[in-house]
């Protein structure tokens, strides 16, 4: 993208590139379209109770975690993996918020709609580690990220844990877009900034990230 992230960019729709191919569209959504937003994920999440999972090595997450869409993401000791079904009631996870669908539909660039929208919810001292979204079949297409809430500071580095990372922080109706060279780079939620957002009653940070989990042939 020909944009450094100093110019400033007529209508907000083109994001800037902030590091490495990760593009970052600086409040994309105004204060009625998150209340809008937080509105149906809190409506997704009293279908699918928003759970701190445990990771394969027997540790439980500090961001509890829920899933809208035909597949959920999900970790239990067996690993991670993609499932229909909500683990513990056997039923399907509920629809993507529509507010979800419409921010892809503005910044994915992809013809495909997301499959799955995985829901963190971060309160206290909850942060997410590096890490790469890397379970999906098809690669081509970008992971979004909707922030909610607090904001958070967000680390990228490049493809091997051990490349040099940069943060910034994202706030409330900001959207973070991970695509091309960004897709498999390593990524984590450092903490939040707790008390700087009022959109959450209680507190804390909801993210919303958005992905397509399978290959169009399957
Ligand atoms: C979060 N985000 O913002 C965690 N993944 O709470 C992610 O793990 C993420 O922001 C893929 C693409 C963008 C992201
Ligand atoms: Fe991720």
């Amino acid at each position: 993208m020909a944009n450094d992230g100093r110019l400033p960019l007529a209508g907000g729709e083109a994001g800037v590139e902030w590091f490495q191919g990760v593009r970052i569209y600086r409040g994309l959504l105004a204060s009625a379209e998150q209340r809008a937003l937080l509105t149906e994920t809190r409506a997704a999440a009293r279908d699918a109770p928003a759970r701190r999972l445990m990771t394969p090595w027997g540790r439980r997450m500090s961001v509890a975690m829920t899933n809208a869409g035909t597949y959920g993401w999900v970790s239990d000791r067996q690993g991670y993996r993609y499932v229909s079904r909500q683990p513990d009631r056997g039923v399907p996870w509920p629809p993507i918020p529509p507010g979800a669908l419409a921010v892809w539909r503005r910044v994915a660039g992809y013809p495909r709609p997301p499959q799955c929208c995985l829901i963190n919810h971060y309160k206290g001292d909850a942060r997410m580690g590096l890490h790469r979204d890397a379970d999906e079949a098809d690669l081509d297409a970008p992971v979004v990220s909707i922030s909610l809430g607090d904001p958070a500071r967000f680390r990228v580095g490049g493809l091997l844990r051990k490349d040099p990372t940069r943060s910034t922080i994202l706030r409330s109706g900001d959207v973070a877009v991970l695509a091309g060279q960004a897709r498999l780079a390593y990524h984590g939620i450092d903490s939040i900034l707790h008390g700087e957002s009022d959109l959450l009653s209680e507190g804390g940070r909801v993210n919303l990230t958005l992905r397509i989990v399978d290959r169009p042939e399957d």
